[in-house]
């Protein structure tokens, strides 16, 4: 094999058997080395006369994890993986795939070249090239519905979720599972099969395709499917066209030219690319630059949760589906009892929407025990306190875990924006402290802001990385700053949206503006769901007066228009409905407050409402960076997608502003600082990128590699 190629296949022999062991650490995508190797060893194994069988595995804990992502939008490079796949599928020899791990995108489609498919049980296949931007595009659109029909090979293809060994033995996607050695089984299994006269190739299965030839629903339900579940994303109706391709034409060879047009009309998407950028993105936010990978981590084998309300709980089932025991302490013995419930009743939820099984239920059940006393808390290796905002309220909690824990617990807050080392002072073990802000509802949304004090040390924030991705968080670092990186990004965005209905929109414009830009839901909407009467009453509480921004909510909240809660805010709601439905009575408020502070309400078109929104994320992003609370671009875009529902089809705000060009950002922020120029007010770093015609995250200029290096020393607490 030639030195310059990524990955590579190792060659053995059992006897009559050849075994081709993909070797890509850590997970054995399709390099080029791989690409190469598999055409070799295939050819080898089949010019070898001693040879009767071969077996493709993968070293490792995968088998192959898909095509190698990182070489999308790059030149091609080394051999391509059809030439390789062509020569599994017409080796003369039987090939059986021993699935020992992950079998993703092209990893699957390379299994199904093989004649036999069997697996260990924990092997996982599945084919999630949608989450890319991508369809399966080595031929998974034209065997996958062969093999297991087209509406189930839809749902898989457009889920993009993996499946288990179990679940691919029942669909048919492999043909055995492997209890024992799983070589051992493949060589058993292959012994058998050997002197067949024919092996089956699931390009030759016709069957299930024609069968759904004529039938419209098939099509029609993955449309719909794909319209609910990927709004805005190109690749869902690329591989529903791909199926129809395999569903319609005679030829095998003539669906997979159609596939390989579809492929290269998703590859040069800009979804494409921005859907990679999240891939690495994710697993770029889990690494913190100045703590190095060989850091030790503390054993978290026993969890508690302080505060048993809508978030507590939340937390307390990511700690049980985690397999971790987690004692949930609320000193009411009536908000204990009501938490609990709240838990049972989601598990139950889960249960009925088949997304859990009865005994798994009862399994995640037992692993969460209440508690009234802290006393109980003495052998727990972590704490998340999950109560109100309240800063005493918190240091007097801290206080008594840091008393009742162990002295190495790790002690976590779930605080939305208060000062970590505020709550850390009140400890003996400020190393110990971290924030750790999940997202409502903690147990689905995805992102997990791990807030480092001052004196978080290592081994706790290395600790809390890995716990968040034993609970399948993307978590992201953030210096303990204020408002820390979404709400601080949020507050401009919101603010945005609060001008442009003095200046004249309605919130419905505001939000369908926002919408059709992919947002999962418009400002207005969301202020509704937050309640509007929290700011105003903490304004009243305090006889601060209400800043122009907020002048309209707080007027409707003086009419007792809340949002949801009272089923009226910025919207109507029916009695028992989340649908929000216009609310032209407040239109005369809108009106008079516009006038009465001068504005005169004109048209605004959509364009402005999306451009000076995201803008203003993007320039508060911009700053972040610059001040060092958050490590990297990329991160912010992290932040968005998985915590305030931005499309991850458009990359995050920051990848976004990279994909209009930074000159072209700056350019319509200063048209906008015509208006408002103390708003407008262009982040010195996003200036810079822009003159040097750079973009965030790429070949760094001198500020944002400053700005990654001070992560440590920064700790800007101004400025939101
Ligand atoms: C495809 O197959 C297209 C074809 O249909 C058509 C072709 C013509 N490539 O996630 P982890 C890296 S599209 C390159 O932390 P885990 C990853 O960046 C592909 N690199 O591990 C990370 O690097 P680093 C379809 C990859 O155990 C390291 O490996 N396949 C790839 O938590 C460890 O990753 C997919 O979409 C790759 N394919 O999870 C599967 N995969 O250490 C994508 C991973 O520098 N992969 N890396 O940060 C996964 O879902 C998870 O990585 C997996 C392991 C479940 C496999």
């Amino acid at each position: 094999m030639t030195e310059q190629l990524k990955g590579k296949v190792n060659y053995s022999t059992q006897g009559n058997i050849a075994i081709l062991e993909v070797d890509n650490p850590p997970v054995n995508p399709l390099s080029s080395g791989v690409r190469a190797g598999l055409s070799e060893y295939i050819l080898k194994a089949n010019s070898d006369d001693s040879i009767e069988g071969i077996i493709l595995t993968g070293a490792g804990r995968s088998f192959i994890a898909g095509a190698d992502i990182s070489e999308f939008g790059q030149k091609p490079d080394g051999p391509d993986l059809h030439t390789a796949l062509r020569e599994i599928e017409f080796s003369k020899k039987p090939v059986v795939a021993a699935i020992n791990g992950t079998a993703l995108g092209g990893g699957l489609e390379t299994a199904l070249v093989c004649n036999y498919r069997i697996g260990t049980n924990k092997a996982i296949v599945g084919l999630p090239e949608v989450n890319l931007g991508l369809l399966p595009g080595a031929g998974g659109t034209q065997r996958l519905p062969r093999l297991i029909g087209p509406s189930q090979a839809l749902k898989m293809m457009l889920a993009g979720t993996p499946m288990s060994a179990k679940k691919a033995l029942d669909q048919g996607v492999i043909d055995a599972i492997s209890e024992n050695s799983l070589i051992e089984d493949a060589i058993l299994f292959l012994q058998d099969k050997i002197g067949l006269d024919e092996h089956p190739k699931v390009r030759d299965k016709n069957d299930k395709v024609i069968e759904a030839r004529g039938d419209n629903n098939i099509l029609a339900e993955a449309r719909a499917l794909a319209a609910k579940t990927r709004r805005g994303q190109f690749a869902p109706g690329q591989i529903i066209a791909c199926v129809e391709a395999a569903i319609n034409e005679d030829n095998f060879d003539d669906g997979m030219k159609k596939e390989a047009d579809y492929f290269l009309e998703c590859l040069v998407n800009p979804q494409r690319e921005a859907m990679i950028h999240i891939f690495f993105g994710e697993r770029a936010a889990s690494k913190i630059a100045d703590i190095p990978k060989e850091t030790p981590l503390h054993p978290i084998n026993k969890a508690g949760v302080v505060g048993s309300g809508t978030m507590g709980g939340g937390i307390a089932m990511l700690f049980a589906n985690a397999g971790i025991p987690v004692l949930v302490l609320d000193q009411d013995e009536d908000n204990l009892k009501r938490g609990m419930g709240v838990i049972e009743k989601n598990y139950k939820m889960m249960v009925d929407r088949g997304r859990m099984l009865e005994e798994q239920k009862d399994a995640v059940m037992q692993l969460i025990t209440p508690t009234l006393t802290y006393e109980d808390l003495s052998e727990v290796d972590i704490v998340v306190e999950a109560v109100y905002e309240n800063l005493d309220l918190k240091q007097e909690i801290f206080q008594k875990l840091d008393t009742h824990t162990n002295a190495n617990a790790i002690l976590a807050s779930n605080t939305s924006g208060l000062d970590i080392d505020a709550i850390a002072s009140s400890t003996s073990r400020p190393g110990k402290v971290v924030g750790t802000h999940f997202f409502s509802p903690a147990n689905i949304m995805r992102l997990l802001e791990v807030v480092r004090g001052e004196e978080s040390s290592d081994e706790t924030m290395a600790t809390v990385m890995a716990l968040g991705k034993k609970m399948n968080k993307a978590s992201v670092v953030s210096l303990n700053a204020p408002g820390f990186i979404g709400n601080r990004m949020l507050s401009g965005y919101t603010y945005q949206a609060n001008m442009l209905l003095l200046e004249g929109a309605l919130p419905n414009q505001v939000d369908n503006a926002l919408e059709s830009f992919g947002m999962s839901m418009g400002p207005f909407r969301m202020m509704d769901l937050v309640g509007l009467d929290l700011g105003w009453r903490a304004r009243k509480l305090a006889g601060i007066e209400s800043p122009l921004v907020n002048k309209i909510s707080d007027e409707l909240c003086e009419q007792d228009r809340f949002g949801q809660k009272n089923a009226r805010g910025f919207y109507n709601y029916s009695e028992g409905s989340r649908a929000p439905n216009p609310a032209p009575e407040n239109e005369d408020i809108y009106k008079s407050i516009s006038e009465k502070h001068n504005f005169v309400r004109r048209e605004i078109s959509d364009q402005e409402i999306i451009d000076r929104c995201i803008l203003a994320l993007v320039n508060e992003g911009a700053q972040i960076l610059s001040e060092g609370v958050a490590q990297r671009s990329g991160d912010m875009d992290i932040v968005y997608i998985n915590g305030y529902g931005f499309p991850i089809w458009r990359g995050g705000p920051m990848c976004y502003a990279n994909m209009l060009g930074l000159d072209e950002v700056t350019k319509r922020m200063e048209e906008f600082a015509k208006s408002d120029e103390k708003f407008w007010k262009i982040s010195p770093l996003l200036t810079k990128l822009a003159t040097e015609g750079s973009r965030f995250g790429e070949a760094p200029s001198k500020e944002e590699r400053e700005a990654k290096l001070s992560f440590k020393d920064s700790k800007n607490m101004g400025g939101v």
